[in-house]
Parts: C-alpha cells; sequence; structure tokens
C-alpha cells in the first residue's frame, strides 16, 4: 500500500514521514526530491499469533510513504512537478499545522484541498482536448475517457474534490491514468503541539467538524513528538509513549484509518520461519490473496487452510485448533476473512 503526503509547507509532513519511516531514511530538505520510504505497520494480533506459533521472526506488512516538498497556496503550474510525485499513490495523509497558536487548521485543510482540485483542473484539461480528438474518430476508449473526464471536469469546476461523486468501474478504469489527486481517499492528520496531544484546541475541534462536514476521517498526532520517539531504542519507546499518556505510536492509528479508508483487511502466514501480516482489499478472494505472498501460489492455487486468530487466542495452539475442527479448507471462491490465518496449498 502507498500513501503520499501532502500540506502547505512548514505544517510537519517531513516530521510525520521521519516519524513513520522511523529515520531510515535519509531526507532531503529544499529539493524538489520526494523523499520515500517504509512504515512497518504496528499490529498486536501479529505478536498474539507468534506468541502461539514460535518462529524466528516477527515481519509486519509495510506501507509505502512518499514525502513531498509543500504545496504553496496559488503556485499554480510549479506544483504540478511536485504532484506529479504522487499521483499513482493509493492514498494521501494530508497534515495540518494545529501546533502554532497563530495556525488556522480550517482556513489550511479547504486551501490545499482546493490546490488539489485546481492541479486536477489542470490535468484534465490538458487531457480532455485530446480525449475529446481521439473520441471524434470513433475510440470507443477514448470516448469513455472524455466522458469521464467531463464529468470530473464539472466537479472540479465547482471547487468539488473528483470522489465526492459515484463512479463506476467502468469510469474508474477509464480515470485511473491521470492519477487525480481530489480522487484519492485523504486522510486528514492535524498535527497538534505537544501540549495538546488529544486535539482538545479550539483550531483542532474547528477542524474536525469542518472534515466530518465533507465525510472525512481525521487522526490527530504530533509529528515532532513522533519522531522522537521513533528515534528511541525500542525498549525505551513504551516508557516514552506512557508518560505521555499515549498508548502506542501513531503509526497504528493512521495506518488502522487508512486501513478503513481504502477497504483494505489483513491476513497472517504462520510458521517456523517467519510470522507476517498482509494486506489485501476487502472483498479479495483466497488465489488474489495468494498472490500478495507470491505469484506463484496464484497461478498454481489448490486451497488455502484457514483459521482465525480468535480461534487460535481462544485454543492455544494450531494443534489445538485442528482437534478442534477449526483448520478450514477453503477453495479459489473463498474471500478471507480479516484476521484469516492461512496457510496456502499450491503446485506450479
Ligand atoms: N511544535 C511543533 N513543531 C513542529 C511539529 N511538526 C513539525 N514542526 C516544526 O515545523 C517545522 C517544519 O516541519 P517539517 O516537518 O519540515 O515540515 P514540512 O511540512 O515537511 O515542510 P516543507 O517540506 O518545507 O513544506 C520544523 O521546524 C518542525 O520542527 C509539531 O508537531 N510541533
Ligand atoms: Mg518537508
Amino acid at each position: 500500500m502507498e500513501c503520499g503526503i501532502v500540506g502547505l509547507p512548514g505544517s510537519g509532513k517531513t516530521s510525520l514521514f521521519q516519524a513513520l519511516t522511523a529515520h531510515a531514511v535519509a531526507v532531503e530538505i529544499g529539493t524538489l526530491n520526494p523523499n520515500i520510504g517504509q512504515a512497518d505497520i504496528p499490529d498486536p494480533r501479529l505478536h498474539e499469533i507468534a506468541e502461539f506459533v514460535p518462529t524466528k521472526k516477527i515481519v509486519p506488512a509495510r506501507l509505502e510513504i512518499v514525502d513531498i516538498p509543500g504545496i504553496s497556496v496559488g503556485g499554480g503550474t510549479s506544483h504540478v512537478a511536485v504532484l506529479a510525485h504522487i499521483r499513482t499513490v493509493a492514498a494521501l495523509c494530508h497534515v495540518i499545522n494545529c501546533f502554532d497558536a497563530g495556525a488556522d487548521p480550517v482556513s489550511a485543510y479547504r486551501d490545499l484541498k482546493l490546490e488539489l482540485i485546481l492541479s486536477d483542473m489542470e490535468v484534465i484539461e490538458n487531457s480532455l482536448e485530446r480525449a475529446q480528438k481521439s473520441a471524434q474518430s470513433g475510440d470507443e476508449e477514448a470516448q469513455r475517457r472524455r466522458d469521464a473526464l467531463q464529468k470530473a471536469l464539472a466537479l472540479v469546476e465547482e471547487e468539488r474534490p473528483v470522489a465526492v461523486a459515484e463512479w463506476s468501474a467502468a469510469e474508474e478504469l477509464a480515470m485511473r491514468g491521470y492519477g487525480l489527486l481530489s480522487a484519492k481517499p485523504i486522510l486528514v492528520v492535524a498535527n497538534v503541539a505537544e501540549d495538546d496531544l488529544y486535539g482538545a484546541s479550539d483550531g483542532v475541534q474547528a477542524l474536525k467538524a469542518a472534515v466530518a462536514e465533507d465525510g472525512g476521517t481525521m487522526v490527530v498526532l504530533c509529528a515532532s513528538l513522533e519522531s522522537e520517539i521513533s528515534e528511541l531504542p525500542e525498549d525505551e519507546r513504551a516508557e516514552m509513549l506512557g508518560s505521555m499518556g499515549l498508548r502506542e505510536p501513531a503509526v497504528g492509528p493512521l495506518a488502522r484509518a487508512l486501513n478503513e479508508l481504502l477497504g483494505l483487511a489483513t491476513f497472517y502466514t504462520a510458521g517456523e520461519k517467519e510470522v507476517r501480516s498482509w494486506i489485501i482489499r476487502q472483498g479479495a478472494m483466497a488465489p488474489e490473496a495468494g498472490g500478495s505472498v507470491h505469484s506463484d501460489i496464484e497461478r498454481g492455487f489448490i486451497r488455502a487452510e484457514c483459521y482465525h486468530v480468535d480461534e487460535l487466542r481462544e485454543l492455544g495452539s494450531e494443534k489445538a485448533v485442528k482437534e478442534a475442527g477449526k483448520l478450514r479448507s477453503e477453495g479459489k471462491q473463498y474471500v478471507l476473512k480479516d484476521g484469516d490465518v492461512v496457510h496456502f496449498l499450491f503446485n506450479v
């Protein structure tokens, strides 16, 4: 899963990036290059499974993160190159400065939202002409593109995000190549001050209301604090979090909010070698899920032996799960459930 970080200049994007990637990447500051890194997605169930299935290592699923330079208001074409770095990501995190006393989070939220819409307008206008020309010569695919672009143009001209309309699968396919930013799911990140960790201030509350009005989702975190915590040795992190009154690093709630926003689910593979989590789309069937582990599994899929992590917790071992008749043998049509532990049987 890939996520792009956007926000006005100085809103804390790079701080969040460093927190999420635990400073594993040397960031570039003051260039137009994106910072690209990966964050382990923390998952308490992963550790639970490892308690019952002895293993050499625990491997969490990862979130790919792209941090781009700030987008200033009214930047016009200079934005296009910067934003191009995130046209292919699945979702956006919109970071908003709520830590400065003088900041106006609601305006910042609306201003950047509008910048994304305007940048889409430019892409749409540039592409529409070409699609119209090809459509006239009878190219059906181009006709679909033209119709979808016209529908999107009508929205952005009213300063509404592309995502607010209903889009059929065919329309989505026709639009995919354009990577329109306002069509992507957006998670709003209220970047709060260290003395407002729960976002009780008026500014954050007003932002929360504005986001809710749009039907959006918001998480509250302090990027600079999270960044400091992520630099600590692992055994000191919990203590630091506890002393701040935090239960877990912000990457947990952030990743869960993204999963929900994107309609994703988690399944697990568990064995001597490793216990590992995998992210798939909700509704994915067993072969597709297997394909995320290895393409051979999808190609040569035979069966998936599954049980649920809740059953493992209840019964205490894979052997007990089996003896209780809870080990299911599922075929190609099986839709994986969030929390399934799966052994794939395949033959290529
Ligand atoms: N007090 C406080 N300062 C923060 C917080 N997050 C970021 N900052 C400060 O804000 C400044 C900008 O942070 P960055 O993370 O570089 O912001 P950015 O959005 O990446 O900035 P650009 O890439 O230049 O647009 C730095 O001096 C940070 O220390 C925060 O949560 N609290
Ligand atoms: Mg930055």
